[in-house]
C-alpha cells in the first residue's frame, strides 16, 4: 500500500459508484449519504426486517452501526448482516459507545458472534470494549487513547478475525498481521458529529471496490484525513460548521495529486 495504490482506489470507488447499505443511527443518516455521495459512492439507508436481506445482498458492502440501537433495528442489523454473508458482501460494523452501557457492549458481541464481521472501526475505547477489556468511555466519545492502540488494533484483529481500525489523532489498521498507521486528519473533525461514522460508511465503499480490505480500509482511512486536512487549511479562522461543508467538497473535489501529495501512511510489519 502506498500513496498511488491510495489514490487508484479512491479513482476506482468513482468510477464504480458502489452501492453502500447502510442501517445506521438517527443523527449521522445524513450526513453519511451526503459523504457518501461526495466520495462517489451510491449510499442507501434500508432498515425494514422485510427488505434488509434483499438490499444487503445487492449492495457493495453493509455498514451496521449501533449509534442509536434499539432490539428492532439490531434484529434488522442481523438479518442483513446473514444476507450479506451468504453473498459474499463485506460487512464493515461501527460499534458506537461499545462501554458506554451494557446494552451497546452487549449488542456489539452478539453483532460478531453471529455475524462474520469483515472490518470493524471505532474509537481506542470502543474498540477495547468490544475486545472484551473494560475501557473509560463518555457516551460516544473516547476520554482518551488508554494504552498501546497498535497492539490493541493488532490484538483483537487476531482475536475476531477482522480487519480492525482504530481512530483518534493517528489512525491504525491492522489484520492481525500487518499494521499500517495513518497520520492525516485534523482535530476539527471531532467536532463535527458524524464524522467517525461516515468514515466507517467511507470504508465501506473502498471495501466494495477492494478484496484486500486492509488496503481497502487504510486507503479510506488516509484519503478522507486528506480531505479534512485540506478543508481545514481553507476555512482555516472559521469553526466546525464551515469545516463540515468544505470537508463534504473535498471530498467530492479530492485529486489524485492530492493524495500522492498529503497521504501519510506507514507499515509497521
Ligand atoms: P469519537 O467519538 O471518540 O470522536 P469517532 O467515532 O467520532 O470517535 P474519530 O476517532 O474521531 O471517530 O475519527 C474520525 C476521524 O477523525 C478519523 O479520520 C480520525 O483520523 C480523525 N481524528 C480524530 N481525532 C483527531 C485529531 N485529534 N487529529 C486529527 N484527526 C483526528
Ligand atoms: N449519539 C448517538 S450516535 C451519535 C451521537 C452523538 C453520533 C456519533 O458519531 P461519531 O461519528 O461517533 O462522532
Ligand atoms: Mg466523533
Ligand atoms: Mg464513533
Amino acid at each position: 500500500m502506498n500513496n498511488t495504490k491510495i489514490a487508484a482506489l479512491l479513482h476506482r470507488v468513482r468510477e464504480t459508484n458502489p452501492l453502500v447499505h447502510n442501517i445506521t443511527n438517527v443523527v449521522v443518516t445524513n450526513f453519511t449519504a451526503n459523504g457518501l455521495l461526495s466520495l462517489g459512492a451510491s449510499p442507501v439507508m434500508a432498515y425494514a426486517a422485510e427488505e434488509v436481506a434483499d438490499m444487503a445482498k445487492i449492495a457493495g458492502a453493509l455498514v451496521l452501526n449501533i449509534g442509536t440501537l434499539n432490539e428492532t433495528e439490531v434484529n434488522a442489523m442481523l438479518l442483513a448482516g446473514k444476507a450479506a454473508n451468504q453473498h459474499g458482501v463485506p460487512v464493515i460494523f461501527d460499534p458506537v459507545g461499545a462501554g458506554a452501557t451494557n446494552y451497546r457492549t452487549d449488542t456489539s458481541a452478539k453483532i460478531i458472534r453471529e455475524l462474520a464481521v469483515s472490518v470493524i472501526r471505532g474509537n481506542a475505547a470502543e474498540i477495547a470494549n468490544v475486545a472484551g477489556e473494560k475501557s473509560e468511555i463518555k457516551g460516544v466519545d473516547a476520554v482518551q487513547a488508554q494504552g498501546n492502540v497498535v497492539e490493541l488494533a493488532q490484538s483483537t484483529a487476531k482475536k475476531l478475525n477482522t480487519v480492525v481500525v482504530i481512530t483518534g489523532k493517528d489512525d491504525v489498521i491492522s489484520d492481525g498481521s500487518t499494521t499500517y498507521i495513518v497520520r492525516n486528519g485534523h482535530a476539527l473533525l471531532t467536532k463535527v458529529t458524524g464524522a467517525g461514522c461516515l468514515l466507517t460508511s467511507v470504508i465501506g465503499a473502498f471495501a466494495a471496490v477492494e478484496h484486500n480490505l486492509l488496503e481497502a480500509s487504510a486507503a479510506a482511512v488516509s484519503a478522507y484525513g486528506v480531505a479534512a486536512e485540506i478543508a481545514a487549511a481553507k476555512t482555516a479562522g472559521s469553526g466546525p460548521g464551515t469545516f463540515q461543508i468544505e470537508f463534504l467538497n473535498e471530498l467530492f473535489l479530492l485529486s489524485s495529486n492530492e493524495i500522492e501529495q498529503y497521504s501519510r501512511i506507514e507499515k509497521l510489519g
